[in-house]
């Protein structure tokens, strides 16, 4: 049993240039530039951390490649694919990639796919038996990307394009994927809306990005219906309503479904400090949800649960996260302990709210739809 890790350094050369926080910057409107909210630094960061624990010499490192255009294909339109490489060629940056917070910086195209590439080698090795599981630590994040549009940092969606090719290419037909990014995962649940053969399950902050996205009632159309799931926790939510959430509505989706593959949107932006969301998780939280979907990866797939990772802008909290997550993925642990695990105990000790129970109520009544063989198209 070991766990494959990829990362490149190319992954930090993806140039999102300047931002003002979340907007745009426009010293004409007195809107300051800063450095762009989704830098390298706190993945950066995330990748020391985990070599100077010494946990980076446990794992079984993965050389990523770059997603061919017929890989992004089963996925991406031919004039997405063009649009960013032509936004790449631009110099001097400046690129978009659609909705105008998803910036291309010059060769960023390259990068893009090197990341679902880096995504296909680790599904890849799992399905050989070479890992067991994975985490791909990578730039530019993916799960806001639909077939036509970069949207919310994302270019392609290197989540479905490995799901994609894990159907395709590896024999591996029913995929789960799991979004506990803060933010709503709207590009894989686009992607795969009208497909029984991926189920996808999006825990999120309600109504913080995409604006209007994430909601309960969001299941699914023609033969896709009841496989796409989402729970939008209210702001504020934190340990409790992520745990009884994974305990209550993914865990028994995820044995409905009996999937061959789990991957999993590991964005660290539901961490208590992250300035893009106002989610409450701490390292503790993130390894303890991260047990519990080893364990059921290890019972319903041999283990096959795939990581990439998404959003997460704190540098100096993001990386103990990252290596809670990593650790507990690999089962194993190092001598590094949560820093500020004193600080945040207060936070993580939060009850779980009626609000939040309801929610997740919900979403539990909605799993009754799920097959555990896909319906004959
Ligand atoms: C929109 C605005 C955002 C907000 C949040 C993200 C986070 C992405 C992430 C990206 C873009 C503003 C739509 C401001 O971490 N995903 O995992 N943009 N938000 N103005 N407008 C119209
Ligand atoms: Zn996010």
């Amino acid at each position: 049993m070991t766990t494959g890790y990829v990362f490149h350094p190319e992954y930090l050369w993806h140039d999102t240039g300047t931002s003002a926080g979340l907007l745009p910057a426009d010293p004409r409107a007195g809107v300051q530039p800063a450095v762009h909210v989704e830098n390298p630094e706190a993945k950066r960061r995330v990748h020391e951390l985990i070599h100077a624990s010494g946990l980076l010499g446990e794992l079984t490192v993965i050389e990523p490649r770059r997603a061919t255009v017929e890989e992004l294909q089963r996925v991406h339109t031919d004039a997405y694919i063009q649009h960013v490489k032509a936004q790449s060629d631009l110099r001097g940056g400046g690129g978009d990639a659609g909705d105008g917070f998803s910036p291309v910086g010059h060769g960023s195209y390259d990068i893009a796919r090197l990341a679902a590439g880096g995504l296909i080698e680790l599904v890849t090795a799992a399905a050989q038996g070479d890992i067991t599981n994975g985490y791909a630590l990578v730039r530019p994040p993916g799960h806001h990307a639909t077939a036509s549009q970069g949207m919310g940092f994302c270019l392609f969606n290197s989540i479905a394009v490995a799901a994609r090719h894990a159907q395709t290419e590896l024999g591996l037909a029913r995929v789960a994927v799991v979004d506990w990014d803060a933010h709503h995962g709207n590009g894989t649940q686009a992607i795969f809306y009208d497909d029984p053969s991926v189920l996808t399950i999006s825990l999120h902050q309600a109504g913080c990005f995409p604006p209007d996205s994430g909601w309960i009632h969001e299941n699914g159309t023609g033969n896709g219906v009841g496989y796409a799931l989402n729970v939008p926790l209210p702001p504020g939510s934190g340990h409790a309503a992520y745990l009884n959430t994974m305990t209550d509505v993914v865990l028994p989706a995820l044995y409905c479904f009996s999937p061959d593959l789990i991957l999993l949107a590991n964005g660290f932006d539901a961490g208590v400090f992250d300035p893009l969301a106002r989610q409450m998780l701490t390292a503790a939280s993130y390894r303890e949800m991260t047990r519990l979907l080893v364990g059921v990866a290890d019972q319903l797939c041999h283990g096959r649960l795939i990581a990439a990772h998404e959003g997460g802008y704190s540098p100096f909290y993001t990386p103990y996260c990252a290596l809670a997550f990593l650790e507990e993925l690999a089962g194993t642990a190092t001598h590094v302990t949560d820093p500020f695990a004193a600080v945040v105990a207060g936070y993580a000790a939060e009850p779980l709210t009626p609000r939040q129970r309801n929610v997740i109520y919900e979403a539990s009544e909605l799993l009754s739809r799920i097959q555990m063989t896909v319906p004959s198209a």
